[in-house]
C-alpha cells in the first residue's frame, strides 16, 4: 500500500493504511498523559482552529514496552490511540499525529492508520551557533519546537567562537563582560545568564531534546584573549582565508577561521580549562560536553595533541562524556570513550577517515556530520542571498537527502555511530527568518536519516520529496518560513 498521501517525516518503521473512515476532530476529545496532552491540544488548535476536549476519543498513555522513544498509533473512525514505551515515544506519536491531520471537504480528520515507531539512531541532533551571530532565548526556543516536531532530540550549542563568549560563568565572570558585547559583521552580541542556559535546558526537555554545550578550543578562541590576554597566543593571520584581520585585544567581526589559539603547556591555561567545564559540567544535565578542536591552525601539532589530551581526561574526570570534532582524533592522548564529529564529506579524505576512525579505536562513538550533506548554513540554491558555499555548495535537497551513513567512514559501523547532527554555522544567520530559510527543508532530511530504517518501499527521495511536499500547510501555520525549493511538489 503507498503511503505517498500521507506527509510523514521522518518516515515511520512500520506502517499501514486502514481500511475504513477516517477519525474526525471535530467535537473530538484527549485523554491520558497530561504533558503529551498539552503538546496535543497546542498543535491541533494551531494547526485547525479547533478545541480538542477532554474525554474518550484520542488515548495517549506511556506503557514502558517497547525500545526507547517508539511508540505505536492506531487511528480508526472511532477513536486514536497512541502508546509509547517513555514519554519522549508518546511525544513522538503526537508529532506524527499532527503530521496526519488533513483536510477533508470541510472538515478536519486523521486517516485509518496504524504505525508502529522506533528511532534508528539514539543521537539526533541540530547544532545551533550563537557565537558568530547570538541567538535570543525566544529564537532558540523556537528552534527547539521546530527540530523537536521532526523527532530530533539533541540541541548542540555552539557557545563560544573567536566572535564572542556567550556563557556567563561564576568562575570567570571576565569572559561574557569583556568577549561578548560583539558579533559577525559588527551585529549585536549578547550572552545566555545561568538562568537564561537553565531555561533553555528545561524548555529542550519538555521536547525530549538534550543539550550539548561547546567550548570550542584550542583555535577559535579569539574572545577568550579579550578576557585573558595571557591566555592567548599571537593570531596567526597568514591562515585566515576569507574576512578581516583579528587583532589582538580587539573584537573580532569577521569570518575567517583558525588563526587563534590558546597558549598550551602554561598553568594559566590548564586552570583555565578546568574551571571553564567544571562550571559548565554542574549547569548541565546531560552526558555529553563538547570541547571543539576543530580547525586549530594556529596551534602546532605538538600542542594540540597536548591540549586534547589534557581537556578529554579533564572532561572525563568531570564524569561527563567528551566529544570533539574530528581533527581532535589526531592525539595520541585523546581519552577513551571520547565521542568523535565528523564534518568532512559524505566521500571523505583520508586523514577525515584516519581522525574519525581514531575516535572509534579508543572506544569512542561517531556523530556523523558530513558538510557536504547537512550543514544546513550551505546555501540551499546558488541565488539564496544567505549561507556559504565552502562545502560543495549550493547543498540542494536531494543532496542532503541521499546519503547513507554507514557508507561515510570506512571501517565504522551502524553500532559505532552515536548518530547524525545538521549544524548550523551563522556566519550569515542573524534571524529566526534567517534560520528558516536555511534550515528549512533540509532539516527534514537530516531527521529522515537520523530515525527512519536505511531501507523501504517508502525510503526514497521520491518519496520523501512528496511527503515533505504535503508538510508545507503544517509548516506555514507553525509559522515557519521555509523556502519554497523547486525541488519539492509543495501542496
Ligand atoms: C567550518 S565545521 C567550521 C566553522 C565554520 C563553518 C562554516 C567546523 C567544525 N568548523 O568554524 O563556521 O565551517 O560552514
Amino acid at each position: 500500500m503507498t503511503v505517498l498521501p500521507l506527509p510523514l517525516v521522518p518516515l515511520p518503521a512500520d506502517l499501514a493504511l486502514a481500511d475504513g473512515a477516517p477519525y474526525a476532530l471535530s467535537g473530538a476529545a484527549v485523554t491520558g498523559d497530561p504533558d503529551a496532552a498539552a503538546h496535543l491540544r497546542t498543535l491541533v488548535r494551531t494547526r485547525t482552529g479547533l478545541d480538542l476536549g477532554t474525554g474518550d476519543g484520542i488515548a495517549l498513555a506511556v506503557d514502558g514496552s517497547g525500545p526507547a522513544e517508539s511508540y505505536r498509533l492506531e487511528a480508526s473512525g472511532t477513536g486514536i490511540r497512541i502508546t509509547g514505551a517513555d514519554a519522549a515515544g508518546l511525544f513522538y506519536g503526537v508529532q506524527t499525529l499532527v503530521q496526519l491531520v488533513a483536510r477533508d471537504g470541510g472538515a478536519w480528520v486523521v486517516p485509518a492508520v496504524r504505525i508502529v515507531d522506533s528511532p534508528r539512531f539514539a543521537y539526533r541532533g541540530v547544532m545551533l551557533d550563537v557565537a558568530r551571530h547570538f541567538h535570543d532565548l525566544d529564537t532558540v526556543r523556537a528552534y527547539i519546537d521546530r527540530a523537536a516536531s521532526l523527532k530530533l532530540n539533541v540541541l548542540h550549542l555552539h557557545l563560544s567562537d573567536d566572535q564572542g563568549w556567550r556563557l556567563e560563568l561564576r568562575s570567570r565572570p571576565e569572559l561574557t563582560a569583556e568577549a561578548s558585547a560583539t558579533a559577525v559583521g559588527g551585529a549585536p552580541g549578547g550572552y545566555y545568564t545561568q538562568d537564561d542556559y537553565r531555561a533553555v535546558i528545561a524548555y529542550a526537555a519538555s521536547r525530549h531534546m538534550t543539550v550539548v554545550p561547546e567550548f570550542d578550543m584550542p583555535g577559535h578562541t579569539h574572545a577568550v584573549g579579550l578576557a585573558y590576554p595571557e591566555l592567548a597566543e599571537a593570531p596567526a593571520v597568514e591562515v585566515i582565508t576569507e574576512g578581516s584581520t583579528p587583532v589582538a585585544g580587539e573584537p573580532y567581526t569577521g569570518i575567517g577561521v583558525g588563526f587563534s589559539s590558546l597558549r598550551i603547556g602554561d598553568e594559566a591555561t590548564d586552570a583555565f580549562v578546568r574551571d571553564v567545564f567544571a562550571e559548565l559540567a554542574e549547569l548541565t544535565p546531560g552526558p555529553w560536553l563538547h570541547f571543539g578542536g576543530d580547525e586549530s591552525l594556529g596551534t602546532t601539532p605538538e600542542d594540540f595533541a597536548q591540549f586534547v589530551a589534557s581537556a578529554s581526561a579533564a572532561i572525563t574526570a568531570l564524569g561527563k562524556t567528551p566529544v570533539a570534532w574530528h581533527e581532535a582524533g589526531a592525539a595520541a592522548g585523546l581519552a577513551p570513550g571520547t565521542v568523535g564529529q565528523f564534518w568532512g564529506f559524505v566521500s571523505p579524505t583520508d586523514a577525515a577517515t584516519r581522525h574519525a576512525r581514531a575516535f572509534a579505536e579508543r572506544g569512542g562513538r561517531l556523530i556523523l556530520s558530513p558538510a557536504d550533506a547537512v550543514y544546513l548554513d550551505m546555501k540551499p540554491t546558488a541565488d539564496s542571498p544567505l549561507g556559504l558555499t565552502w562545502a560543495n555548495g549550493p547543498t540542494s535537497l536531494v543532496r542532503a537527502y541521499d546519503w547513507e551513513p554507514t557508507r561515510v567512514v570506512d571501517g565504522v559501523d551502524e553500532a559505532t555511530i552515536l548518530g547524525v547532527e545538521a549544524p548550523l554555522w551563522t556566519e550569515t544567520v542573524a534571524t529566526l527568518e534567517d534560520i528558516d530559510a536555511l534550515a528549512f527543508p533540509r532539516i527534514a532530511a537530516a531527521a529522515e536519516i537520523a530515525w527512519s530504517p536505511a531501507s523501504g518501499a517508502e525510503r526514497s527521495w521520491a518519496s520523501f520529496r512528496s511527503r515533505v511536499g504535503g508538510l508545507g500547510p503544517l509548516w506555514t501555520t507553525l509559522g515557519i518560513r521555509f523556502p519554497a525549493l523547486e525541488e519539492v511538489p509543495w501542496t
